[in-house]
Parts: C-alpha cells; structure tokens; sequence
C-alpha cells in the first residue's frame, strides 16, 4: 500500500491491471532480464537519495535489515535473491505482482509470509509522486523491516487478521490499523523519534516532514484510538501514532479483536486530524499544511 488508493483498490481490483490475471494468486514472473538502464537508473536516483535521507531517520530495525540484504544503488533487486535471505532469516519470500492485487489475494499471500512486490517501477518523471506500489515502495519501504521476526511475524498476523475482518465486514477498521503501523508508523527510540513505517521511508518529503515539519500531530499509538482514525490517501499524513518499539506490535497481535470490533463498529470515527482530551501527545501540530492544501484549492 503507498500513498493513495486508487479507485480500483478501492473495489477490490488491481489500478492498471483491465485483464484478468493469468494466475490465481496474481503473482507474475519479475522479469527481472527485462529491466532497462533508465529503470535501473530510477532505482539508483531513488536509492541514493532516499539513503541519505534516511540516516538518522529511519529506526535501528530498518537500518539493519537494509545492511543485511542484496540491496544497493546500483540495480533493481532480484527477487530470488531477497527472497533467499529472507528465507533463511524470517521464512518469508518476495513475490512479484503487476500493482494492486484485492485485498483476499494480498492477505493471502500475507498469512503464507510472501510479500507481493510490484516488479514495476515509477517513470522518471513520477519520481516523487505515483499512486501505486512500485518495486522502490514494496522493496526499499518494506523488505528491511521483513528481517526482523517482529515484523515478520506482524504482518503475517495483519494478513490472518485481514481474511477475518473481511468475513466479519470491519476490514476498515484493520486496514486503519496497518495503515497507521506497517506504512505510516513512527517510533520512539533511546535515541530519538524514528521512521519505521514503508511509506515514509520511501518518499523524499515524507521522510522529511513526519518527522521535522511543526504541522502534524505526533501522538503515542493507542490501537482502539487508530482502528476509530480516518487516514489521508491523497496527501501526507495529519497524524502520526508513534510506538515506543517493534515489540509493542506482537502485543497487538494478543488482543481480542472480536470484543474490540464490537465495540469500535457502534461508535463513530475520527478525523485524520483530530486530537482527544485522551490523547497521549508528543507533538500537537500546526495543521499548517494541510490547512494551505485546504486554501489552495478553494482559490
Ligand atoms: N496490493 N500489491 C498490493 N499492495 C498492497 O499494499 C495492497 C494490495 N491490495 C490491497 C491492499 N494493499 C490494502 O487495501 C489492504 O491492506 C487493506
Ligand atoms: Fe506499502
């Protein structure tokens, strides 16, 4: 999942993809022969920025599971050999999908440890805006953090707990839960507050803004809290949960969620940007980026 949603995710069928896939879990092959120069020069533009963005920004976890796998600047990464390491380390494979799969495919592949990797990747002129998952987003965003057993077992239970919520009809309210976790989530660590979440860590400005800008919210993580948020799909995010460590998400994975489902279906939601009076906050925010986004577009 990257910044917006198109309109196809949102019914459940792949942006992109008109034709039914060939195979029934979507996968394809990576074509990894295929890749050009140009592609392989986005990748390496992307790379080297998004590095020395990320120095000092993204959390411990992140920084090792990068250091520990065949991911560098000079090419595209071949799948097979991620999914070798990551095999060794986690038990999880990289599969290539063409963007978007629906949502039963994507948790399926989840709750059997394979991550569904675009094999595409953005043109230079989408550098930093595109509206699917590209191979920069699946792989640089999310692969370093499948090194860490937390992580690895995380996203497996958000992929057992997505077919689930999708039987009982509150798969919004899990979706907000990955969301604000796996793809928007911030840490607190001894050092100082950090990126682990695969949707900063793959933009430029987002890297940038969640952590320095004065406008977001920076609030402690509070799973009852964030299952009730709004997100943003099109626009940075107005407000960031932040947790004191990886940890803190296999406590999730205990929790009943059926009770809390119960509870979270009667009551209404929150704005992306909304502070409670129980709101456990780091930073309140300015709102000053949105509130601009807001007045130039009435203009
Ligand atoms: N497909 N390839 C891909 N990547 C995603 O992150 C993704 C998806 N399909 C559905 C989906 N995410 C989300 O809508 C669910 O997590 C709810
Ligand atoms: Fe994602």
């Amino acid at each position: 999942m990257l910044q917006p949603l198109t309109e196809g995710a949102k019914h459940g069928l792949a942006a992109g993809v008109s034709q039914l896939p060939e195979r029934s879990d979507w996968t394809i092959d990576q074509g990894w022969q295929q890749y050009t120069a140009l592609e392989h020069g986005v990748w390496k533009r992307l790379f080297e920025r998004q590095s020395r963005l990320l120095l000092g920004r993204a959390c411990d976890s992140f920084v090792q599971g990068m250091a520990e796998l065949p991911i560098d600047a000079s090419q595209i990464p071949d799948f097979r050999r991620l999914s070798d390491i990551l095999m060794q380390r986690t038990g999880w494979q990289i599969v290539a999908v063409p963007g978007l799969v629906p949502d039963k495919v994507f948790f399926e592949h989840l709750s059997n440890r394979r991550f569904p990797a675009g094999n595409f990747i953005r043109k230079p002129h989408q550098i930093d805006y595109l509206e699917e998952p590209d191979v920069f987003h699946d792989v640089f965003g999310h692969v370093p953090l499948l090194m860490n057993p937390v992580m690895a077992d995380y996203i497996q239970a958000y992929g057992v707990g997505g077919l689930r919520a999708q039987k009982l009809g509150v798969l919004d309210k899990l979706a907000r839960v990955y969301w604000y976790t796996v793809e928007f989530g911030l840490m607190q660590q001894k050092d100082g507050l950090r990126i682990y979440g695969a949707g900063i860590a793959s933009s430029s400005t987002e890297s940038v803004f969640s952590l320095d800008d004065a406008s977001p919210n920076r609030l402690h993580f509070d799973l009852e809290r964030v299952m009730r948020t709004n997100y943003r799909i099109d626009d940075f995010q107005e407000t960031y949960f932040v947790i004191d460590g990886l940890e803190q998400l296999l406590e999730l994975a205990k929790i009943d969620f059926n009770t809390l489902y119960e509870r979270v279906q009667g009551q209404p939601d929150y704005a992306p940007g909304a502070v409670l009076p129980t709101d456990r906050v780091l930073t309140r925010g300015s709102g000053r980026h949105h509130h601009d986004q807001r007045k130039g577009a009435s203009l």
